[in-house]
């Protein structure tokens, strides 16, 4: 019994090695499980679920013939993909859930989502993030032409790549306090995210008991999950 978390992916066409993995990860791992989680940033980038490359279609396919082997696959949305909605959700059989949605694994109750807004110090980012998932906004971006709607993620890419570059490594972080305070509204000991590419189990202090934070790694040398079992939780690492 177990069930595998992922995030991080970033696929796309210049890294086919992480394409390979996936597909090799849910052919020989996810399959085994009993459900798949994937915890956003699944894509380097989203700009409609009308974008229909080969790629895409290859990992809709790939999905659903985890899903059709009776493993269901979950997904939250981050920050590059949030705009992955109801047509590749059917194409690849993902049931799209919530931004923060609590679980109970083995007895365990923990919260998931992709750990973006647990990074309140990036102002620059947190405003942003607002501005992207204001509805009506995201339904102007959608109708435009697909030519220029990749522009314009190219630029925000760009954009993002700059401004990053300006950061702290402490800013692009999660904030303690954020992450305490999300611990106590939800009631839950414990938290996996991603976003952050920083692979790691905190333990810390939350409810006033002891708590863990797990976070997913990137997928950029190696493949990272997440694997909850009755008796554990590990974070593993594993070669394409
Ligand atoms: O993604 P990453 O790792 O570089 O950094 C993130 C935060 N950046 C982002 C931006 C994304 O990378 C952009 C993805 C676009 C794909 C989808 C397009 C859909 C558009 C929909 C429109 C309705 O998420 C970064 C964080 C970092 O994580 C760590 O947490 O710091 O945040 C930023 O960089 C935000 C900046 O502070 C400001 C962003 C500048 C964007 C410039 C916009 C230019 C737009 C031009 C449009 C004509
Ligand atoms: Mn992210």
């Amino acid at each position: 019994m177990s069930t595998l978390f992922i995030a991080d992916l970033h696929l796309c066409d210049e890294e086919p090695a992480q394409t390979a993995g996936f597909l090799h990860f849910l052919a020989h791992q996810a399959v085994h499980a009993d459900a798949l989680y994937i915890l956003g940033d699944l894509f380097e980038s989203w700009i409609g679920d009308d974008d229909t490359t080969p790629l895409h279609l290859q990992i809709a396919a790939a999905i659903k013939t985890l899903v059709n082997s009776g493993v269901p696959c979950y997904f939250i949305h981050g920050n590059r993909d949030f705009l992955i909605g109801k047509r590749f959700a059917r194409a690849s059989g993902m049931i799209l859930l919530p931004e923060s949605q609590r679980v109970d694994l083995y007895g365990r109750k923990m919260l998931i989502m992709h750990g973006d807004t647990l990074c309140t110090d990036d102002t620059g980012y947190q405003a942003f993030r607002e501005k992207v998932h204001r509805p009506w906004l995201q339904m102007i971006f959608l109708a435009l032409p697909l030519f220029f709607r990749r522009r314009i993620a190219a630029k925000m890419r760009a954009g993002s790549k700059a401004a990053n570059s300006n950061k702290s490594l402490s800013i692009m972080d999660v904030n303690p306090q954020a992450v305490v305070d999300t611990l106590t509204q939800y009631h839950v000991q414990w938290l996996i995210h991603g976003h952050t590419h920083r692979p790691e189990i905190h333990a810390l202090v939350a409810n006033q008991q002891q708590a863990f934070r797990c976070v997913l790694g990137a997928w950029h040398h190696e493949g990272s999950m997440i694997k909850v079992t009755p008796e554990n939780v590990e974070l593993i690492s594993f070669p394409f």
